[in-house]
């Protein structure tokens, strides 16, 4: 029975950077991470491999290169929350208490719930640029389209990177024109959402986009079934549930329905009422246990999943934990910043930037609704970098000062 101040579930974004923070200030022996990837992934990256920018190994380290040294790493699955007791369960039984917690389990990823799926990955054109089993099947789908209907899917669910699923789409779009397919390709999107996107600025932008490279976009389509045999995807029309469209594809990019993950959705006491993290949304401490904290993709907080916004939480966070420690009442808040960097081809990117009002929240003084080369170098070239050698280790708190540096003099 193992025992530490700070216990941290997930070593992804805002794990790792909470553990490398953490056992610096504490030491050795007081910080444990709990993983069991082998692997840490830059998601962020998967847009660029699904289009052939990037390759697969450049956006995975070994788990035991990122997390921080100081830190016992204990790699094991955590299966059970018992916060009345201060402790968590692993899959292979061992509970492990804490005087603090942070979760950050980020979301979890659902394929099941859509007919026909894992299993039609296993066929030609159906893709998914949300996980590394499946995100080399993009570059492949567009090498081989010959001609048809290139489907993009946006589920029922809140998701991570809300901007993903488009940005695949005008990749391709981008990908097919330079290969001399275009022509042969219907391309469309399928949203549940009865909007392109949240935020009116850039969803006003993005209609632009797909009117000028010939894009449909279907409000409100739900995929609930691929048919891999035929070919055939099944659509439900939200305002008409009877309503099922089934329509044949050369290529479908699948985003999977996404959801709090298992081991923390079966703990009531933790959660609310739709099985995220139960945290304030400005201080990140948990609404009821005031020495659980929450980061990431996992929490309750209503703004968009990015790690840009990982990265304004744990500024926050980490000093209302450090406040916590000492005793004394979080007075840090976050603003909901996130951000989403819409690449719409090649060398082009819309960069969005928003807090949880829906405000948009630039951090350049220029209109980032315009698609842009600079900001395709920035998420291409330099986020990596900021990622792994910044973020991960516990200094990149989101680019607020960068912002009010930028808009000095300026209301
Ligand atoms: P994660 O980084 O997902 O980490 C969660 C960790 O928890 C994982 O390591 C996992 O193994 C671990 N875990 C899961 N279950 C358990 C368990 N039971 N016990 C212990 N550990 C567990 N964000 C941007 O800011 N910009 C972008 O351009 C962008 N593009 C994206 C494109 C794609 C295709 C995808 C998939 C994501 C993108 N994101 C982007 C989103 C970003 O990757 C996530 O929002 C971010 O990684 C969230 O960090 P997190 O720490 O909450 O979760
Ligand atoms: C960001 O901070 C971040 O987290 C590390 C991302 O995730 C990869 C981003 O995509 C972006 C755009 C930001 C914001 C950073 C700047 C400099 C605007």
């Amino acid at each position: 029975h193992k025992s530490y101040k700070l216990v941290v579930v997930g070593g992804g974004a805002g794990g790792c950077a909470t553990a490398a923070k953490f056992s610096s200030k504490l030491g050795a022996g007081n910080v444990a991470v709990i993983e069991p990837a082998d692997t840490h992934y830059y998601q962020p990256m998967w847009t660029l491999v699904g289009g052939g920018m990037k390759r697969l190994e450049e956006s995975g380290r070994p788990m035991s290169q990122v997390l921080p040294k100081k830190a016992d790493w204990i790699k094991q699955r955590v299966v059970t929350f018992d916060p009345h007791k201060n402790k968590v369960i692993t899959q292979d039984g061992q509970e492990i208490s804490y005087e603090f917690l942070v979760v950050a389990l980020g979301i979890q990823l659902n394929y099941n719930q859509i007919k026909g799926l894992p299993d039609a990955f296993e066929t030609p054109g159906v893709c998914s640029n949300y996980s590394p089993l499946y995100v080399t099947k993009t570059l492949e789908s567009l090498k081989n389209f010959k001609e048809g209907n290139a489907l993009f899917s946006f589920p029922n669910t809140p998701v991570k990177c809300a901007g993903a699923p488009q940005k695949i789409m005008y990749i391709s779009d981008q990908y097919l024109r330079k290969h001399g397919k275009r022509d042969k390709a219907n391309i469309q999107y399928f949203t549940s959402l009865p909007v392109i996107f949240g935020i009116k600025k850039y969803a006003d932008a993005l209609w632009e986009v797909v009117k000028e490279r010939n894009i449909t976009v279907n409000l409100r389509h739900n995929l609930i079934e691929v048919k891999p045999d035929s070919r055939e995807a099944v659509f439900q029309n939200l305002e008409n549930p009877d309503d099922l469209k089934t329509i044949k594809y050369e290529m479908l990019h699948v985003t999977p329905p996404m959801s709090s993950p298992d081991p923390l959705r079966q703990c009531a006491a933790l959660t609310n009422e739709t099985g995220y993290l139960n945290v304030n949304k400005h201080t990140l401490q948990h609404v009821t246990f005031p020495n659980v904290f929450g980061i990431g993709d996992c929490t309750s907080v209503p703004t968009s999943k990015t790690a840009a916004a990982v990265a304004g939480q744990f500024g926050v966070m980490q000093r209302n934990l450090r406040l916590a420690m000492g005793g004394t009442s979080p007075k840090h808040q976050y603003d909901g910043y996130t951000s989403c960097p819409l690449v719409t081809g090649y060398s082009k990117c819309i960069l969005a930037e928003f807090d949880m009002d829906g405000n948009p929240l630039e951090t350049f003084p220029i209109n980032q609704a315009k698609e842009r080369r600079t900001m395709f170098h920035l998420k291409k070239d330099m986020m990596p970098t900021m990622y792994w050698n910044g973020m991960l280790k516990g200094y990149w708190e989101g680019p607020k000062y960068l912002r009010k540096l930028m808009h000095l003099g300026m209301k």
